[in-house]
């Protein structure tokens, strides 16, 4: 008697006609296996998936280049498939689930013809936590097969845990033949389910992340009392040796993963990292929020990464620990076969290809990597890791922190009044989109949360929902934003940012510690400076005081555009964010 497991499986080959079908046992020899396949048999554009980079280097490390038309995630291509449009909201594409089937059946009848469809069972969060998902994705490409190895857990341990049962996330990847208009991502959150054809990229491909671990997974957190949020997970180590735990939610290229792996410029201050990009976040009995980074592997943005950015990402990808590192659609050295990037350290090398293969040299004038290159590598491989890393219960969170880009009217640090403010200080939360290439002044993008992309639903329930929640916690944690992109008069950013970022990090635990008091405006608790370790930086103090200025006056705009988002969400708006902007509106206009 077949599983239901095996049923899903046969029925899925029998609509994508693979020529074998390889369950994976998520070991190490099985992956180095996988990745020979993609060195010698498997081919994108008639390129090997893999080439093997300098192992003397870059241990265990391999090169793979997407296809040109496929390097970031495709967001008009990616749906959320609710009975109704009601449910999506106005901030997820939407199609009738029917529809969308009968759409992906015609893709997909005979998709995986002469390829081998790998089939990846993995857990999301320790297979011990209460917390954990059990999951099984299938796809057509290796590249895929051993970055799933990298980000998950995967092995066939889940294939027992599943046992008998249909209550297993199911993913049905195949990249199809790469065509851009046959290409779709769509979510059935009522079975569970993310369908992917025709991208072999990051979060188009790799279904557990975001497509599971935030789309279906925040309806679930919706229907089960939890949250599923896109934030960062660290413990911060004070000189006594006490860690408090923080979540924070960041928009891209806001530095949010050198957030992760913090190297303090504070003696005695230390960055432990949990996650870099997602918290499943709970309730447990004594109203505590507790989190977990279902992932175990990090997918980054490599240019700009460098040891003066990001010392313990460089040390992280050249450990070679765990099987294996990979880097995809940077540019490569081809006189020592390393990966190179923009912004990488060290003298420019002089032989060097661009990520379509191209012969590269800075007078070309485009980039050597792609500005959307990527590394995938494993967080056993990183010295910051947390012991709390694999705690089944996760850690206890004490401070929340919302960021985004703003060079003007944000401050470096507010701490919000309550829960409820606080909500409405990620709800309005922005980034500014860098227009200078076409020199444009930049806009604002709004991005409540930075969940914008990725809430499964509605976001007007979602806020209602984060509101819920509050009033569930007997013991929340303080909500705070930040922002370290401010800038004086000439344009310049005022706060260095990086390894300093630390001085923020400890005002918002020493709040969190009741150790400093704070001052009053309308938009929230700004520090005193004296409270605010700012010694050797080197900050003339009228600029630090710059950094936490607040004129209410000179925020009608801000409030405007705020306002016009919220009203996107109708009657699903609460109330009481409705009234947190009316009073802010009120101030405004005194
Ligand atoms: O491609 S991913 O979604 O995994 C990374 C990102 O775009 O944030
Ligand atoms: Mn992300």
């Amino acid at each position: 008697m077949s599983t239901p497991l095996e049923k899903w499986v046969e029925k899925q080959a029998e609509l994508t006609k693979p020529k074998r079908i390889y369950w994976c046992n998520g070991s190490e020899k099985e992956a180095r296996e996988i990745v020979e396949i993609g060195m010698r048999e498997e081919k994108i554009n008639a390129e090997p998936i893999f080439t093997e980079l300098n192992q003397k280097t870059w241990p265990n490390a391999y090169y793979h280049r997407s296809h040109p038309t496929d390097v970031a995630r495709t967001e008009q291509l990616t749906f959320v498939c609710h009975p109704d449009k009601e449910t999506a909201g106005p901030n997820n594409n939407w199609m009738h689930p029917d529809e969308a089937k009968r759409k992906l059946i015609k893709l997909s009848d005979g998709c995986m013809k002469g390829r081998t469809m790998y089939v990846l069972p993995y857990m999301m969060g320790h297979p011990d936590s209460p917390y954990s998902k059990a999951c099984v994705q299938l796809t057509d490409v290796s590249y895929v097969a051993v970055s799933m190895r990298v980000m998950t857990r995967l092995g066939s341990d889940v294939i027992k845990k599943i046992g008998n049962s249909e209550n297993f996330v199911k993913g049905l990847h195949s990249v199809g033949d790469f065509d851009p208009n046959k290409r779709f991502i769509m979510h059935f959150p009522d079975e569970s389910f993310v369908w992917s054809i025709g991208s072999g990229y990051g979060g188009n491909a790799l279904l557990g992340k975001k497509c599971f671990s935030l789309r279906l997974a925040s309806c679930l957190g919706l229907k089960e009392g939890w949250l599923a949020e896109h934030m960062v997970i660290v413990g911060i180590e004070d000189p006594q040796g006490k860690i408090t735990y923080i979540a924070a939610a960041l928009p891209s290229a806001c530095g949010k993963t050198n957030l992760a792996m913090l190297q303090s410029t504070l003696p005695g201050y230390k960055v432990w990292t949990i996650g870099d990009d997602i918290a499943w976040m709970n309730i447990d009995p004594d109203g505590r929020l507790w989190a977990i980074n279902p992932e175990t592997g990090y997918f980054g943005v490599a240019p700009g990464t460098a040891l003066k950015t990001n010392p313990n990402m460089i040390k992280t990808l050249k450990a070679g620990k765990f099987f294996p590192t990979l880097f995809t659609n940077t540019g490569l050295d081809l006189d020592k076969n390393e990966p190179w990037w923009e912004g990488l350290d060290g003298d420019m090398p002089e032989n060097i290809i661009d990520w379509q293969g191209k012969k590269w040299a800075p007078e070309t004038g485009t980039k050597a990597a792609h500005p959307n290159s990527r590394f995938t590598v494993s967080v056993y491989n990183s010295a910051t890791l947390s012991k709390e890393f694999d705690n089944p219960k996760g850690v206890p969170i004490s401070a929340i922190i919302f960021g985004g880009k703003r060079t003007q009217l944000i401050p470096l640090v507010v701490e919000s009044f309550n829960w409820q403010n606080g909500v409405f200080m990620g709800a309005r939360m922005g980034s500014e989109t860098t227009a200078a290439a076409i020199g444009l002044k930049a806009g604002v993008r709004r991005d409540p949360m930075s969940m914008l992309p990725f809430c499964g639903y509605n976001m007007g329930d979602y806020f209602k929902h984060w509101l819920n929640i509050g009033k569930k916690l007997k013991n929340p944690p303080k909500i705070f934003s930040v922002n370290w992109f401010r800038c004086d008069e000439n344009g310049s950013f005022i706060w260095p940012g990086f390894g300093d970022n630390i001085r923020v990090l400890k005002w918002i635990i020493d709040r969190v510690n009741n150790k400093v008091k704070a001052i009053s405006t309308p938009v929230g608790l700004v520090p005193d400076l004296d409270d605010m370790n700012t010694s050797g930086l080197n900050i003339p103090r009228e600029n630090l005081e710059k950094l936490v200025e607040v004129k209410i006056s000179d925020w009608k705009n801000e409030l405007d555009d705020t306002e016009k988002f919220f009203k996107q969400f109708g009657k699903k708006f609460p109330p009481e964010l409705e009234n947190e902007l009316a009073e802010l509106n009120s101030d405004a206009n005194r």
